[in-house]
């Protein structure tokens, strides 16, 4: 199942409420929320009132990107707001096991990011308390930037360990995603698709075209994938 989601960072900001009704109507899986502090990341975004404000506008959940340091000092906030699955930074806790349980304790998924330079190897001894691993595909605090190519090669490897441990885990991958860069990271074994300036926030295309766009465009993927898979 490939789930998609809009990154509401990149939606019209002055129109965010009318912009999410039409992305829910219009078939989105989820909806994205990149947070910033100015510190793990050099930008500010979004934050809980936002969150807050929206959640009677869809009942598609609300997925919580915090790039923030010490995201286990604030879940309390994004939980209150409405979140129904929030992902934390490896490089921005040392005590990330314990952060991924309380997310899920709180009875939400549990996601947990990794910047481009951060190794596989670091989520290792959590990949049984979580739900979702973001590959960040760009390094983290801006829309509009390219797509890192050595990134196709950790998502793979990711899902190879997720394979082999026989663990029930999305990836989700985040930055740059869009019809030049869909397929590989799918083949790879990504999932779940952040979808932001390169796909769905486009001037030429109205919301609703673009979702069906990209409906169509997975759904043919799908299809070959799966027309490959026998042929072998
Ligand atoms: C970036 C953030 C992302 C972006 C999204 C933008 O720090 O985590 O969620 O909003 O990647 O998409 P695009 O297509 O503009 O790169
Ligand atoms: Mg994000």
């Amino acid at each position: 199942m490939i789930l998609i989601g809009p990154s509401l960072m990149c939606a019209d900001m002055g129109n965010l409420r009318d912009n999410v009704i039409r992305l829910d109507r219009a078939g989105v899986d989820y909806f994205h929320f990149d947070i910033m502090d100015g510190k793990f990341v050099p930008n500010f975004t979004m934050g809980p009132d936002m969150i807050r404000a929206l959640r009677n506008s869809t009942n598609k959940p609300f997925d919580v990107h915090l790039m923030i340091e010490r995201p286990e000092e604030h879940l309390g906030l994004f939980i209150d707001a409405g979140a129904d699955m929030i992902s934390v930074h490896v490089e921005a806790t040392p005590h990330l096991q314990r952060t991924l349980k309380k997310i899920r304790d709180s009875g939400l998924k549990a996601g947990v990011a990794l910047n481009p330079s951060t190794p596989i190897s670091t989520i290792e001894y959590v990949l049984d308390t979580v739900d979702y691993i973001t590959v960040m595909t760009v390094n983290p605090g801006f829309a509009g930037q390219k797509f890192i190519p050595l990134m196709k090669k950790k998502i793979s490897k990711l899902k190879e360990l997720i394979t082999e441990a026989d663990y029930d885990v999305n990836i989700q991958v985040d930055g740059n995603i869009g019809y030049q860069t869909m397929p590989e990271v799918l083949q790879n074994g990504a999932n779940m698709l952040v979808l932001g300036t390169s796909c769905l926030f486009k001037q030429e295309l109205t919301l609703e075209n673009a979702v069906l766009r990209l409906r169509r465009f997975i759904d043919r993927f799908q299809m070959q994938s799966s027309l490959r898979s026998k042929e072998k």
